[in-house]
């Protein structure tokens, strides 16, 4: 029965589709004039519009804005254009070279005999590219003063000024991950000053899932508004799934190399070494992935601290090198050659996203001394890092109970200077699998409210099994509306402009308008219909879960329509309480005085009790 059902709602959300949402949020660029002693450029920065229908009897909304992530259509086959390529080349500090790139024909036929990809993959047509003389990353650039069409075209893309994008790179308070060998990605930037981005995980696992579903999961996951995607595959044909990704995703691609390390030495961690490790990271790093996440705070002595707790270590990557340390009795090697990495990194502009690999698995082992102590080298590697002007982020839980959250991202501030958060959730309560969306939602929300910069989404089959495209989306939408609710409370400018949008359409009763300024217009418009499928019904002035005649918004308007505006309104109540007419019915005019003058406080008392208020909190 469950599974009848479980099949059921997933047939619902996928007939749902995207039909409505493609055809209300349409992707458009403004054309920006940038000229720098390099080069000068039209930056095409993207946004999404929404059009709007005219107010009845008052006039036309004007189209709604939209930051936009979807990036432009095109051939999976071939690829997304190289967006930044002259912008790279312009600046005449990087060369191409051989590289150590596979044969990716011989990669993409494997990959189609295994049944795993449908067609061939041709290739990047450039080499891969490095720093030549002096590192590339935007934070070298931002700390030299330069300012790149990279930081113009974010700043314009966040509105904001360009000094600001500026000033928090150089800071080491924001980071661009842009790797030069993605030349694909449209600039975007992760910072507590900007709007909080969302995070989506996909990656094939050994069991499931092929190469085209992977491509397509990706492109499913930017149309609903992932900012970033990490590809976390761990089965066959690793270099091929992400060279697929890589050359059609519009958002940067992050990636845990450890997975493919281990994959090289056919999952036996014994036989990881720095060396292998190492020529992964540069395959990746010529491949084009932006950010990588790397374990270098799991530290062998912080292995026992974990001995006690009630779920162990949960991260992968964290488990990998603890067993590592213990098997060699060795310091990890991401550790001992954390500064030869952030050399490697420098080359490309790959940022760090250092792992939290003690993170804690459940509410039980939330804020313990592994979690803690892991951090505290994390706050160790984001100077190292900083001092060769690598960018770095810093991952985070994970399980935490809800009124600790706020701590978490206090430390993590003061611990790594200020360096962006990106964390997992985190997840409020461990109890209700199959709705961990909704479970970590929450913890984001208040985490992003108080400034982590992205929040890594979780989607319902958190710790169930490899979500298909359905569980991408659930998992979307849940972490934008934890963005968005976070953006809100963190004053952000503009912040709150949609929902007003959105609130003047309910009210009134500009149906089609509140569906597509929704995130999800599909899934608004087929619960309408649900009840009130019939096309007038998008008219009409109520809904069916009140019907008509006790809707109450109808109810409102028909009262300004009845007695007027504000002023209007007013009179009506001080002529009742003057006497002239009588409240209601038979009311003796005295007793409607007492009543109504005793419930109303002047604007002065209001200000008072909220001074009183804002001094007590
Ligand atoms: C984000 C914050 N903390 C962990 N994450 C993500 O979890 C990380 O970026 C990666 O995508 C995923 C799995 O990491 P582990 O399990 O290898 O640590
Ligand atoms: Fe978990």
């Amino acid at each position: 029965e469950a599974q009848k059902l479980a099949k059921q709602q997933r047939v619902d959300i996928a007939a749902r589709g995207s039909k409505q949402r493609d055809k209300a949020h349409i992707r458009k660029t403004k054309s920006v004039p940038f000229s720098y002693e390099y080069g000068s450029y039209d930056l095409e920065v993207p946004y999404t519009e929404i059009k709007l229908s005219d107010t009845p009897g008052v006039g036309p909304n004007p189209p709604f804005h939209d930051y936009n992530t979807e990036g432009p259509k095109c051939d999976p086959k071939e690829g997304l254009k190289p967006l930044r390529l002259d912008w790279i080349r312009d600046r005449g500090d990087v060369e191409e070279y051989e590289g150590r790139a596979r044969n990716l024909e011989d990669d993409g036929k494997r990959a189609i005999k295994r049944g795993r990809a449908t067609k061939e993959w041709r290739g990047r047509s450039h080499k891969p590219m490095r720093a030549k003389d002096h590192p590339i990353t935007q934070m070298w650039y931002a700390r030299h003063g330069i300012i790149t069409p990279e930081m113009q075209y974010v700043a314009t893309r966040e509105n904001c000024d360009v000094e600001l994008v500026r000033s928090e790179l150089a800071a080491g308070r924001a980071v661009m991950p842009c790797n030069i060998n993605h030349p694909e990605a449209e600039p975007m930037i992760i910072g507590s000053k900007f709007l909080t981005k969302l995070n989506a995980n996909m990656g094939n696992s050994a069991v499931t899932s092929s190469i085209d579903e992977e491509v397509e999961k990706l492109t499913w996951a930017t149309k609903w508004g992932a900012d970033t995607v990490m590809d976390l595959s761990t089965g066959n044909d690793i270099h091929t799934t992400r060279e697929w990704i890589l050359r059609n995703s519009p958002v940067p691609i992050g990636t845990v190399p450890m997975y493919q390390a281990l994959e090289k030495v056919e999952d036996d961690a014994s036989k990881l070494s720095w060396e292998l490790f190492r020529d992964t990271v540069i395959e990746q790093c010529e491949q084009g992935v932006d950010y990588m996440t790397i374990h270098a705070g799991v530290l062998l002595r912080y292995v026992p601290l974990t001995a006690n707790r009630v779920t162990g270590i949960v991260s992968r990557g964290g488990s990998i090198m603890a067993d590592w340390c213990l098997r060699h009795h060795q310091e990890s090697f991401l550790y001992t050659h954390f500064d030869e990495l952030c050399d490697i990194f420098a080359k490309y502009d790959v940022a760090f996203s250092l792992g939290d690999g003690l993170r804690p698995g459940s509410l039980a082992d939330a804020n313990d001394a592994a979690q803690l102590s892991e951090l505290m080298t994390l706050g160790e590697l984001t100077q190292r890092a900083w001092d060769k002007d690598v960018q770095v982020m810093i991952e985070g839980p994970g399980h935490v109970p809800f009124d600790t959250v706020r701590m978490n991202i206090e430390l993590e501030k003061a611990v790594c200077k200020g360096a962006p958060f990106y964390t997992l959730g985190p997840l409020t309560t461990d109890t209700a699998p199959g709705y961990d969306h909704i479970t970590s939602a929450i913890g984001a929300t208040e985490i992003g409210r108080y400034g982590t910069a992205m929040l890594c989404y979780v989607t319902p089959k958190e710790h169930l099994g490899l979500p298909n495209k359905d569980d991408v989306k659930q998992g979307v939408i849940a972490y934008k509306i934890a963005c968005h609710a976070a953006d809100i409370a963190k004053h952000h400018p503009h912040a709150q402009d949609r929902d007003d949008a959105i609130s003047k359409a309910r009210f009134e009763f500009r149906w089609l308008d509140q569906f597509n300024l929704s995130y999800d217009p599909d899934t608004a418009i087929a619960f309408h219909d649900d009840t009130l499928p019939a096309e007038p019904a998008k008219m009409a002035h109520f809904c069916s879960m009140c019907g008509p005649k006790f809707c109450s918004m109808a109810i409102s308007q028909n009262i300004r329509k009845a007695f007027g505006g504000a002023a209007a309104q007013e009179q009506i109540v001080k002529d009742s309480i003057a006497g002239k007419i009588p409240a209601t019915g038979e009311t003796a005019p005295a007793a409607a005085d007492g009543v109504v003058s005793a419930n109303v406080l002047s604007p002065e008392e209001i200000r008072a009790g909220l001074d009183a208020m804002s001094a007590k909190y």
